[in-house]
């Protein structure tokens, strides 16, 4: 298992960091997502974003360690941080007071006045975390509350990272069976590990009673995350995820064409599809958009 453990998060994390690269592409200016529709692409390379940069040190972490030691993580997190790669302004402050020696702790209880960050940034970065724990929900609920602590204190932030986890991990166990989940089983199934008091348990719940509309519906609904929030960004990608679970592409289209936080949309879901369809088959990560995509850094694969 620890072989199929690393193969599975590999392919989340190829499904999330070409949603960022390719995602991000649609924030520049005169750029339409009918041109993704109709199969005319960006020139590359597509540069990948922090929600790729993150996504791989918490690869890194599960790979030499096993498990999420969230000392470990917030150092890593810090030390790679290229401000450059588009950053929340809550994340480079809390990253900027970790580097310089300020316990995790406190540099992420101080963001925004105190009351911790509730963007949508540990959600973004934990789709690989879910599909390396495909055979515990309860065990990736646990681990991406860790991964999501060392920056996000509040607790929306918290959830948001839950959700996707719960939904990855879900979705790659589908993959090992050889089944495909029911949407609104899926996500029954993420609400269930989240506090029923808290604002994406609800928009969970919307999500799945809105199972059966269009994606732009859904996303009016739900937010596209022009709000940069786990919130206004987790229910929408959970929906598109659970809706399109076995097309790659289809998903990744539903998420451009939404708006919004599109490189974390496209992450997210990106993530949580490829840990069940993989790379290269029927309906997953297709090679060509893979290559287009800047390669990931060297220190991921270098032996430690
Ligand atoms: O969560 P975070 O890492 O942001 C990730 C996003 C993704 O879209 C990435 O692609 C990148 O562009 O940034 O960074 P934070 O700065 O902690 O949070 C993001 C935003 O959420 C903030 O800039 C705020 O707009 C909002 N936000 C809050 N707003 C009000 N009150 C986060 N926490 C709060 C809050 O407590
Ligand atoms: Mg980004
Ligand atoms: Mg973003």
């Amino acid at each position: 298992f620890p072989d199929t453990r690393l193969a599975l998060a590999r392919d989340a994390l190829a499904g999330l960091s070409v949603g960022d690269a390719l995602g991000s592409q649609f924030f520049v200016p005169g750029r339409h997502p009918d041109d993704l529709a109709a199969g005319r692409l960006p020139a590359p390379p597509w540069e990948w974003t922090d929600d790729t940069e993150m996504a791989c040190s918490v690869v890194a972490e599960l790979a030499a360690a096993g498990r999420i030691d969230r000392d470990r993580l917030a150092l890593a997190f810090a030390q790679r941080c290229e401000p450059y790669r588009g950053y929340g302004p809550g994340a480079v402050t809390i990253l900027r007071l970790i580097r310089t020696g300020t316990p995790w702790p406190v540099a992420a209880a101080s963001a925004f006045d105190g009351q911790g960050s509730c963007g949508n940034g540990a959600a973004m970065r934990v789709a690989p975390l879910g599909a390396w724990h495909a055979d515990s929900t309860r065990r990736a609920a646990e681990q991406a509350r860790a991964s999501a602590e060392v920056t996000h204190a509040h607790p929306e932030g918290v959830a948001g990272a839950v959700a996707v986890a719960v939904a990855a991990s879900l979705a790659a166990r589908a993959r090992l069976d050889g089944g495909r989940p029911e949407p609104a089983r899926l996500l029954t199934a993420v609400a269930g590990a989240l506090d029923p008091a808290g604002e994406v348990y609800r928009g969970v719940r919307r999500a799945a009673a809105l199972l059966g509309h269009s994606a732009a519906e859904a996303a009016d609904s739900l937010g596209n995350g022009s709000r940069v929030t786990a919130q206004d960004t987790v229910p929408f990608t959970l929906w598109v995820a659970a809706t399109l679970l076995h097309d790659y592409p289809a998903a990744i289209r539903a998420c451009v064409e939404a708006g919004g936080d599109v490189d974390t949309t496209a992450a997210i879901v990106g993530g949580i599809v490829a840990a069940y369809t993989g790379v290269g088959g029927p309906g997953g990560v297709l090679e060509g958009w893979l290559t287009a995509r800047e390669p990931l850094p060297a220190w991921l694969t270098a032996p430690t």
